[in-house]
């Protein structure tokens, strides 16, 4: 007689439309019919009373909701029953708005003679604090906590932008312990970086000050140019139609900083709307008035300089792009996302909610971002440079994964003009944490799904995002195994769920719409970014990246052949790859892990059974070559041929009860890739991870991340160089880090307009047991059903589903209504900032993902 499980409720009434209550109605019979029958009595009843008695008519749902027809209880409120994490405090946590608060103050001290200005009011030559966020600890320092020593401590991670120096430069600093008191100390903090200068031409941007100065490249009078040849301006009115959107990397090696200058039209989705002209711009050094364009290509004719492109204007020598395409009276509404067509057959209902009938199943503490579900456990953070990431990811009670984080994220363009062709872009030099947005319940993430905080810190401020993480389970609507048969205990499944944890990026923005823009915008970068990590109950996990949004479109035109996929009139969206980086550092069994390469070959093999007839005496057959690879230098690695074979994490010292060593396997997910393009000059050696498909390197606390937020700008002399990880270290029984890549050749079509979608644009690797377990653990699930043989044909087969009813049943909590508000901004002082306007939202929330410019 199996157990019942905590926390469910008998029903009082069966489904009526379900076939296996009517079965089960043969079985317990009367008693159910003669509830069935009392509910009846008991409808009419009210019924009557609703329709002929009641004082009010109440509404229909009103009616049935309070009479108690359905004779359900109401279902348990989608609340995450508490967790119970391994230590008091995440170790990893990101600062919280008043210990940046105080290290701002701190560092803002006389004393510390940094002599800083805000953000808020900084020009380049002005020393500023670009961000302050939580250094991770040590390993060894958080493993000694884990197993119940005392907590590490706290230090923060500083960049200071000194554009004041004689040779301004930004500086990285490590600063703690916290909390502030009189032991606080500050040092360089260089050892994780290969270079030991930052050039302050590869900075971030601080805020719009920043490019203020950009526009003056567009002077009255080509501003008359542009209106008359596109009908499009330029002037820095409320009522301009033209934005910039600019190309990057902005530098080589950090002597200098330029960028292409795109013009796009200034309607929802510019990213779409290119126009056919572009400049070059040299942005270098911290005085703007030094700054120069120099090129303008427009219709394929290039000129040295602005004044050459207007003498050229003026004299009538300029080709000019017939003004039948340059898109005058174009409609331009298809570049919105609102719905279009005829809507599809029943589409005007709600489609399935998934709801947990019996209560939520996963645990959450807010406190420490512990989650744990169905013996998983991890602690979650969030950084500025890559959003959220996840620490010591526990499978019954043992550690698999120490760290798994994103490191970097690149689109590397291809196109017949400086834009497209000139652009590589790596997203952790916007933040694609500081990017993160929050989700929208219901669409973003299931309506069931709870929803956490990050807190991530810039030049202009702290933002914290109630809802910038969502975690969720799914019934995956297959089952993790099954399988049909007639022996006792043969026939069964194991029902497949799925714990999700997910935020989204959006490097860049959705435009706002012409009536706040002001002047031209500075487009930088686009991109939803779907980052999911999902966990089954056979001990796997996926790790998943989906993309949407806007492309980063082109103008169409026949000599863009080749360069990617028209999608309108004057549109195309540019060819490009997409590759993102991820660090695991997996511990199997304990820290001293080896690198196992599987392949499956093929033998021909000759067998002293086969006789000499017309199969031959040899036969041809797969056979596996296992080896562990015992260097780094030899663990730059690419997916064997065919994905025959895997790469996988084991600890040969521990063996399960097969004595096969335990370990981790990677698996290839959707769209495997590496980057397509070797030796480019904008990827010189910033991005080399991007060349393969995995690689393992010795932990070392020195080498925490794969890229920095400086690389993009940085391809000749990259402050992280990934390939310096790989200098022959012994990788035999000892801590490992796994780096895997995702991505995908995005050849852009017609349907990526207006947005890519995330059912092609998705990329993943699978983690999943290899030996670790001495069997499937999935068949310790008690969502699973067994099926006896009936003892005489035509009876219906017995079953154990181990006391959990699938039918259990109740009245769901209503969703609460839609609702999405801003996130809160907190100033230099900590306190909560009173915003005045949209424009002044838009600004405080997107910080310079979208630099607006007062002319
Ligand atoms: C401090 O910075 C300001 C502006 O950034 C500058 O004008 C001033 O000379 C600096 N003071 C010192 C002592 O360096
Ligand atoms: C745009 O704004 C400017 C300045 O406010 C004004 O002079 C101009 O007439 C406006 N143009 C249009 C087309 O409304
Ligand atoms: C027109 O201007 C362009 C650019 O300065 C120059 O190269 C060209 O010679 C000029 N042509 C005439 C006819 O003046
Ligand atoms: C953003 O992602 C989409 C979808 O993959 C891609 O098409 C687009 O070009 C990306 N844009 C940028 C600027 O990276
Ligand atoms: C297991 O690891 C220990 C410590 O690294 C080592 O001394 C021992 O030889 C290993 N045993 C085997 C069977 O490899
Ligand atoms: C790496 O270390 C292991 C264990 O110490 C040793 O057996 C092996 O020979 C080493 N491999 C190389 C290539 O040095
Ligand atoms: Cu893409």
């Amino acid at each position: 007689m199996p157990i019942r499980s905590q926390g469910y409720q008998l029903l009082p009434v069966k489904n009526n439309n379900s076939e296996h209550s009517r079965e089960n109605d043969d079985v317990s019979g009367v008693p159910s019919r003669r509830l069935r029958l009392g509910f009846l009595i008991l409808f009419i009843v009210v019924t009557f009373y609703a329709l002929f008695l009641a004082p009010e008519k109440p509404s229909l749902t009103e009616s049935l909701k309070n009479s108690g027809h359905t004779g359900l209880d109401k279902c348990a409120s989608p609340i995450a029953p508490a967790a119970k994490p391994p230590t008091s405090t995440n170790p990893w946590a990101p600062l919280v708005v008043s210990e940046i608060t105080d290290i701002q103050r701190w560092l803002e001290a006389p004393q510390r003679e940094l002599n800083l200005t805000r953000g808020s009011s900084a020009i380049l030559s002005d020393n500023v604090v670009y961000l302050i966020e939580t250094y991770y600890p040590a390993k060894a320092d958080a493993l000694a906590y884990l197993a119940g020593g005392s907590a590490p401590d706290k230090y923060a991670h500083v960049v200071i932008h000194h554009g004041g120096s004689d040779a301004p430069i930004i500086k990285n600093y490590l600063v703690g312990p916290l909390p502030v008191s009189e032991q606080m100390s500050m040092r360089l903090l260089s050892e994780i970086y290969h270079e030991s200068e930052i050039p302050f031409n590869a900075r971030g941007f601080v805020n719009i000050e920043e490019l203020r100065d950009v526009f003056k490249f567009i002077s009255p009078e080509l501003s008359e140019a542009l209106d008359d040849l596109f009908g499009a301006t330029a002037r820095g009115n409320d009522n301009d139609t033209l934005v910039a959107s600019a190309g990057g990397p902005f530098s080589f090696d950090g002597s200098t900083r330029k960028t292409w200058f795109s013009l796009r039209r200034n309607l929802p989705g510019p990213w779409l709307l290119p126009i056919n002209f572009w400049q070059y711009i040299d942005v270098s050094g911290t005085d703007p008035s030094l700054w120069k364009a120099s090129k303008i290509v427009y219709n394929h004719q290039i000129f040295g300089s602005t004044e050459e492109f207007l003498q050229s204007y003026r004299n009538g020598t300029l080709i000019r792009v017939p003004k039948q395409v340059t898109g005058v009276n174009e409609d331009f509404s298809w570049t919105t996302r609102k719905r279009v067509g005829t809507p599809r057959d029943l589409d005007h209902l709600p489609g399935p909610r998934s709801v947990s009938f019996a209560g939520l199943r996963f645990r959450v503490d807010r406190a420490t971002q512990y989650i744990s579900w169905m013996g998983w456990g991890m602690y979650l953070s969030f950084d500025r440079d890559m959003g959220l990431n996840i620490w010591d990811i526990t499978l019954k009670a043992e550690r698999i994964i120490y760290q798994l984080a994103p490191q970097e994220a690149i689109a590397q363009y291809a196109g017949n003009d400086p834009l497209q062709s000139t652009t590589a872009w790596q997203d952790r030099h916007f933040g694609m944490g500081l990017a993160v947005r929050d989700l929208l319940p219901g669409y973003d993430c299931p309506h069931e799904a709870v929803y956490l905080p990050a807190t991530t810190h810039s030049a202009l401020g702290v933002i914290v995002r109630e809802k910038a993480i969502c975690v969720f389970e799914q019934d995956t609507g297959r089952p993790v195994s099954r399988h049909t048969g007639y022996m006792e205990g043969e026939f069964g499944a194991v029902k497949g769920y799925m714990l999700t944890v997910r935020s989204i990026s959006v490097v860049g923005n959705y435009d706002y719409g012409a009536s706040i823009v002001q002047c031209p915008d500075v487009l930088i970068s686009l991109n939803a970014t779907i980052f999911d990590y999902m966990f089954h109950i056979d001990g796997t996990m996926e790790v998943r990246l989906s993309a949407s949004g806007y492309l980063q479109g082109g103008y169409w035109e026949p000599l863009q052949e080749g360069y990617g996929g028209r999608i309108r009139e004057h549109s195309m969206g540019n060819l490009h790859d997409h590759v993102i980086n991820y660090k695991v550092d997996l511990d199997i069994a304990g820290l001293e892990n080896s690198l196992l390469e599987t392949i499956a070959g093929q033998e021909i093999v000759e067998q002293p059974w086969l006789e000499d007839d017309e199969w031959g005496r040899t036969v041809i057959q797969q056979k596996i070559t296992r080896r562990i690879i015992e260097t780094e230098d030899e663990a730059l690695l690419k997916y064997p041929i065919n994905f025959q074979g895997h790469y996988s994490i084991v600890n040969q010292n521990k063996t399960n009860a097969w004595g096969n060593p335990r370990g981790y396997a990677i698996h290839a997910g959707y769209n495997p890739i590496h980057n397509t393009i070797v030796g480019s000059r904008r990827l010189l050696n910033n991005a080399n991870w991007a060349r393969y498909n995995l690689a393992v390197s010795l932990r070392k606390e020195t080498e925490p991340s794969s890229s920095s937020m400086w690389n993009m700008n940085l391809p000749g002399k990259p402050t992280v160089d990934f390939h310096k990880f790989f200098d022959g270290d012994n990788i035999t029984q000892d801590d490992l880090v796994v780096w895997v890549n995702v991505g995908t050749h995005h050849m852009p079509q017609a349907e990526d307009s207006p947005n890519t979608k995330t059912t092609v644009a998705m990329s993943s690797f699978l983690l999943t047991p290899l030996n670790y377990f001495d069997s499937d653990i999935s068949l310790e699930s008690t969502n699973a059903i067994l099926l006896s043989a009936p003892s005489q044909p035509g009876k219906p087969w017995g079953f154990d589903d181990y006391g959990v009813k699938q039918d259990f049943t109740c009245v769901p909590e209503t969703p609460p209504p839609f609702e999405y508000l801003d996130p809160k901004v907190y100033d230099e002082e900590g306190r909560l900032k009173e915003l005045e306007s949209v424009e002044d939202m838009r600004k405080m929330a997107e910080m310079y993902h979208r630099i607006k410019f007062e002319l």
